[in-house]
């Protein structure tokens, strides 16, 4: 991991936001750096819409409004870290347990620009346990659709999303079809939301104050 990376991402992402934009907000270390980024420049834009509590108050330290989505309607920028990152600008995401907001904000995005250091760059997606948020009553259900698919199934436990619900984490995947395995767990009731952003992927990637 490479903190000089991850901090030169979080303030390159900076030169996207447009002025009087609503900008939405991941979540993690490498989005830490680009909140401290946007405090800097927080009389040019009009807010931000964060993807948890931690990005929240992260925010409202730095005296950025934090709006609900509801109110703001679409936005033109979510900036947000990842677990993994492949060639395709597919990625694993969840690590922080705000998977599900964090793909909210991204749907509701024109532009998805992911910061990342170079070791969250992978040729297959797996590697990292896919995050998966669960509707508590569903964990067992869920655990065993899993197994059926070759996956070891570990519970976060005592971890309890924004949302309530629980995380679990897939161990032993190797994702070669990660659009056709997002498609399939979506159907598997008790899933709330899967943590691989393939069917739709990052717009932008920066590594560093590259962009791959
Ligand atoms: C978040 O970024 C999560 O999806 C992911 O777990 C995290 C990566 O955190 P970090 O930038 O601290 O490596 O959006």
């Amino acid at each position: 991991m490479s903190t000089n990376e991850k901090r030169l991402a979080g303030e390159a992402a900076i030169r996207y936001v447009e002025d009087g934009a609503i900008v939405g907000v991941g979540t993690g270390s490498t989005v830490a750096y680009f909140i401290e980024a946007l405090a800097g420049i927080r009389q040019r834009i009009n807010g931000a819409v964060s993807s948890s509590e931690q990005s929240t108050a992260l925010l409202r330290k730095h005296g950025i409004p934090v709006l609900d989505l509801n109110a703001t309607g679409p936005l033109s920028l979510y900036v947000d870290g990842a677990d993994e990152c492949d060639a395709h600008k597919r990625l694993i995401k969840g690590g922080g347990a705000a998977l599900t907001r964090e793909k909210i904000i991204a749907e509701a995005s024109s532009r998805f620009v992911c910061i990342i250091d170079s070791s969250k760059r992978v040729n297959l997606l797996g590697k990292f346990p896919l995050p998966i948020e669960v509707i508590p009553m569903a964990r067992s259900l869920v655990g065993r659709e899993i197994v059926k698919r070759g996956g070891q199934p570990v519970w976060r436990d005592g971890v309890v999303t924004d949302n309530g619900n629980w995380v679990i984490d897939v161990h032993g995947w190797q994702i070669t079809d990660p659009v056709g395995l997002e498609t399939e767990l979506n159907q598997i009731p008790g899933i709330v939301t899967v943590g691989l952003f393939a069917r739709r992927p990052a717009d932008i990637v920066l590594v560093g104050d590259k962009e791959i």
